[in-house]
């Protein structure tokens, strides 16, 4: 029997996309969990019309601890294969399915996807450092995917806040099996402000950095 799966999409007022992403995605897992996280739209209600799981958040507790609520829900539902997919519209299903192929054809335990450009300078330096130590080109993708004895394993998505990347830090530090590819970025179609401020994201991200290199250091 083939392994169950699932993606969880974080989602943040998304209510001009969600729709289309659930629709996209429901014919590729077996369920498509939406974990949203207190919007102040209808992206929940939407979601939930076109067919998802939709776990609600009381406050925003911030996209990783959304990824975390999705991951709990998957193991207490016993999916072996978990994906993650941006509630924007900018990842294509079609580079999700690829993903999926290799975790079921045991290829990885984690698949992380290449974006051509990465959004701000400061994606470039933890890039840089992840490429360093993990051999991580794209730390900060959205599309991902994982075998679930990674979240076993280390227990939590998020122990650290690190914007989606704790996970796979973890997971090249033990020797994982990892495969990266290259994946299309689609343009919005709904335009929304960015998920964070650009200094506070900026911040956020160096703040990641921080974490990772107090947690694994520099040497490989
Ligand atoms: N759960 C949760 N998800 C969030 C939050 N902010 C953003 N997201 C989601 O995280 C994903 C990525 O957010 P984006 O705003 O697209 O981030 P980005 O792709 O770096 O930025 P853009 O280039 O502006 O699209 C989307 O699915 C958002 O809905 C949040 O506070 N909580
Ligand atoms: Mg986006």
């Amino acid at each position: 029997m083939t392994a169950r799966s699932c993606v969880i999409i974080p989602a943040f007022n998304e209510e001009g996309s969600i729709g289309t992403v659930v629709h996209s995605l429901k014919p590729i897992l077996d369920t498509v969990i939406v974990v949203n996280d207190n919007s102040s739209d209808e992206t929940g209600s939407i979601a939930r019309a076109a067919g998802a799981m939709v776990i609600n958040h009381a406050t925003n507790k911030g996209y990783d601890h959304a990824i975390n609520s999705g991951f709990m829900s998957a193991s207490e539902q016993g999916f072996e294969h978990i994906l993650t997919f941006d509630a924007d519209g900018q990842h294509n299903p079609s580079d999700l399915k690829i993903m999926l192929k290799k975790l079921r054809d045991n290829q990885a335990d984690i698949v992380i996807g290449i974006r051509k450009k990465k959004a701000r300078w400061s994606e470039h330096i933890l890039g840089l450092y992840a490429n360093h130590r993990f051999g991580i080109k794209d730390p900060l993708s959205g599309l991902k995917g994982y075998h679930i004895k990674l979240f076993h394993k280390y227990g939590a998505f998020s122990k650290y806040n690190m914007i989606g990347s704790e996970l796979s830090f973890f997971a090249a530090s033990q020797g994982s099996p990892l495969i990266q590819m290259p994946i299309e970025i689609i343009k919005r179609q709904h335009t929304k402000p960015r998920f964070t401020g650009v200094l506070s994201g900026n911040e956020k991200i160096l703040s990641a950095l921080f974490k990772a290199v107090k947690l694994y250091g520099f040497k490989k």
